[in-house]
């Protein structure tokens, strides 16, 4: 049963879960809020990959008040062993009465086990408050623990005729100052940032966050490129060589990627890449940034993917538009991204 407080404390607690990105990936974002009699006296969110679990941070803060209380968590509670202690048999020990989950935690170790632990040591579970944001929030873990491949968001900069460049492949700057902060903290929340070599030799990019607080994702590279370019002085970048991407395809990168730990990859062009991401049906969500120009003749966003009638068109649904300045941002999901 939902009661009326619950829905606030739950957003406080998927507002903790927040201030974990880019820090846990492999693991997911998780925060916790404990409330007895109407004061909240705990509160956690996993801070970083290896560090204590949001439970075991509010428990701490709660103290002998977890006794009777009711906890708010934004993914199952755990039951397995893992880098720490298991969360769900702590809660059991520190007395709590109820506890509120928003989402199942879809790892092979837990999957139910950490609820049917609460359950059975008598405490009063009920799952499912506020589960689509919660799901959203850790669509890299979800869709990873599901497929063992990211959750690929492809981000670009068009004008208002979908150029990603002009004929001469210049393109900076397309969008404005404002959607490049934005697009640097978008980088902030992926563990990964692939582009193709043909960018790479063109621009030269760092593909760093420099904009925004925040840790720059692992540069990858589809293509050999020289040790002049910038993006090799990260010692972390991976590069798939021109055979290997003949010989393996997309779909292998991407579950090597998942093995490397990347839970979320941003594609960032140039437009053979973010083609041949949408011809294998291997790209998610769509972030991209509209600057009020015309471009003329230019390399377009899908510039690779050709498309027979109308009703083949790659329909993508729309999650939100907003303005940017002078710009306008679309997020959407593509038709074959998991119904998160
Ligand atoms: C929770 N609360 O805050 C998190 C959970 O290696 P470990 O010990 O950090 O365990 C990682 C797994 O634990 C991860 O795959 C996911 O199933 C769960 N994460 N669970 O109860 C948390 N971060
Ligand atoms: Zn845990």
């Amino acid at each position: 049963m939902t009661r009326v407080d619950d829905q606030i404390y739950m957003r406080r607690a998927l507002s903790l879960a927040m201030r974990g990105t880019g820090f846990t990936s492999p693991n997911p974002m998780v925060g916790c809020v404990i409330v007895k009699e109407g004061i909240v006296v705990g509160e956690g969110y996993h801070r970083r990959w290896g560090g204590p679990h949001a439970e075991v941070e509010a428990l701490s803060m709660a103290g002998n008040h977890s006794f009777g209380s009711t906890v708010y968590v934004t993914l199952e509670p755990c039951s397995h062993r893992g880098k720490t202690p298991p969360c769900a048999p702590a809660l059991v020990e520190r007395g709590i009465s109820r506890c509120v989950v928003a989402t199942v935690d879809p790892d092979e170790r837990v999957m139910g086990r950490g609820l049917d632990l609460l359950r059975t040591s008598g405490i009063e579970v009920s799952v499912g408050l506020l589960e689509d944001e919660a799901r959203w929030l850790n669509r890299g873990f979800i869709k990873g623990a599901l497929t063992s491949m990211p959750w690929v968001t492809i981000k670009a900069a068009v004008g208002l005729d979908g150029k990603i460049a002009l004929k001469d492949g210049s393109s900076r700057w397309i969008s404005g100052e404002l959607s490049r902060v934005k697009a640097h903290l978008l980088r902030s929340q992926n563990d990964g940032i692939l582009v193709g070599k043909g960018t790479v030799i063109s621009d030269d990019p760092s593909l760093t966050v420099r904009e925004v607080a925040g840790p720059s994702p692992v540069p990858v590279i589809l293509g050999t490129v020289g040790d002049d370019r910038k993006i090799r002085s990260d010692s972390r970048t991976i590069v798939y060589d021109d055979g290997f991407i003949k010989r393996e395809g997309l779909k292998n990168i991407l579950l090597d990627l998942h093995r490397r730990g990347i839970r979320r990859l941003m594609v960032e062009g140039g437009g053979a890449v973010i083609s041949s991401f949408l011809c294998e049906g291997l790209a998610d969500e769509l972030s991209l940034f509209i600057a009020p120009k015309i471009m003329g003749e230019g390399v377009s966003v899908a510039s690779c993917l050709s498309i027979g009638s109308m009703e083949e068109a790659l329909g993508v649904r729309t999650l939100s538009v907003k303005r940017q300045s002078e710009d306008l941002w679309f997020e959407g999901v593509f038709p074959c991204s998991l119904d998160l």
